[in-house]
């Protein structure tokens, strides 16, 4: 039984990139059983794709997502693509038997995320879903502290994820802004992200009421692949924008606690502003990712005086993940949230435990951003329909 892990990944562009830096550098760090080998990257764009082979360290490439499926060589298959392409792929990958990881949101729509959850039950195989920021170990600790009861019982979170970098009218229509290829807008986008902190952190969501807005209709026809960085182009075609800029939405949890979370694309002057608070009775908690190390600490039970909150820089041997790094105080990236998150893949796939977040987390998530863009359609709470 060979110790490694030939990895198909089918996509090469801003998460691909992440991935692959996290395969080659996670056992730089940590020693798993399974080693990560970058066998085959897989796009459309031929050229492209051997650039993005040779720069990252693949064997080979291939332009034919069927292809890296059927090899036999390969096998774990890791989903960077688009999001209208997650389901057909996961759910070929996983019953051609290949272990699989997806990159969020899990699917387009609520339909396809719970077929995926099922073929993956039904495989036996590994399926995660790549929520990387839950890996920060900034985060785990503030999920240490709240199992841990330091909080007491929680009421309250605020989440926000905020960005800025649709602002300009001119930015072209690219596929983060079709309906058809993403589902939502900067809900599935980021506001998933704020979901899944949330569910990991203090539990389920029942229901939401939500108000999701377009603040630009329509933009000028750019190259739908350029994602994130699609540049302005001399085509006047406008197009349409199908999806949201802006999702705010209130949520009740099953354990009582209530919620407000926010996404935007248009919040100026912040770049990657993932933020939590959550308040609990003996005490709160705050998280940024632009301060990914930071936990910002306040405890009732603090001595009179001296109450406020106060820092931890989680670089500690006792911090989750941290002791893998530096010295304390020698702080780490995010790039590490994914390298992190593929120890515990590899972790998962050499003891055959399904490490989370799977593909049930996938669709939990999912169905609290149906809800949410079902609450915006009807002007009304929706109760989250948990399908499994
Ligand atoms: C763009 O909004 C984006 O790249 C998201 O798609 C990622 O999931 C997030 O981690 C950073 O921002």
């Amino acid at each position: 039984m060979s110790n490694q892990i030939n990895i198909g990944m089918i996509g090469y562009k801003f998460m691909g990139k992440a991935h692959s830096l996290a395969y080659r550098n996670m056992p730089f760090y940590f020693k798993t059983g399974k080693t990560p080998v970058l066998k085959t990257l897989c796009g459309r764009n031929e050229q492209e794709v051997k650039q993005a082979a040779t720069n990252w360290g693949f064997q080979q490439t291939e332009t034919d997502w069927k292809k890296v499926i059927e090899d036999p060589e390969i096998d774990l298959i890791d989903i960077v693509t688009p999001n209208h392409l997650h389901a057909e792929m996961a759910i070929a990958a996983l019953e051609a038997g290949k272990h699989v990881i997806c990159e969020k949101p899990l699917a387009l729509n609520l339909e396809q995320a719970i077929k995926m959850e099922e073929v993956a039950r039904k495989s036996g195989k590994i399926a995660m879903i790549c929520h990387n920021y839950r890996f920060a170990p900034a985060v785990q600790y503030a999920k240490k502290l709240i199992d841990e009861g330091k909080l007491g019982k929680i009421r309250q979170v605020r989440a926000t994820y905020l960005q800025d970098w649709l602002m300009d009218p001119e930015f072209p229509l690219t596929w983060r802004l079709d309906k058809e290829v993403t589902g939502t807008g900067a809900l599935g986008d980021i506001g998933a992200h704020s979901i899944d902190l949330a569910r990991f952190l203090i539990g389920e969501i029942t229901d939401v009421v939500s108000l999701l807005e377009t603040f630009i209709k329509e933009r000028p026809t750019g190259d739908m692949v350029q994602g994130l960085s699609a540049k302005k182009n001399q085509n006047t075609e406008m197009g349409q924008v199908t999806v949201d800029d802006a999702a705010l939405f209130l949520a009740k949890f099953e354990n009582g606690a209530i919620g407000t979370f926010e996404s935007s694309r248009f919040a100026g002057g912040n770049k990657n502003g993932n933020r939590f608070e959550i308040n609990g009775e003996k005490g709160s908690i705050k998280w940024d990712l632009e301060n990914m190390n930071l936990l910002e600490v306040y405890f009732e039970g603090d001595e009179e005086g001296l109450k406020g909150f106060r820092t931890i820089n989680c670089t500690e041997e006792i911090h989750p993940y941290a002791s893998a790094y530096w010295p304390s105080g020698h702080i780490i990236g995010y790039e590490h949230t994914f390298i992190n998150l593929v120890k515990d893949l590899f972790d998962g796939i050499d003891n055959q435990t399904q490490p989370k977040p799977d593909f049930i987390d996938g669709l939990r998530n999912q169905e609290v951003l149906h809800a949410v863009e079902q609450s915006s359609l009807e002007n009304s709470w929706k109760s989250i329909d948990t399908v499994r």
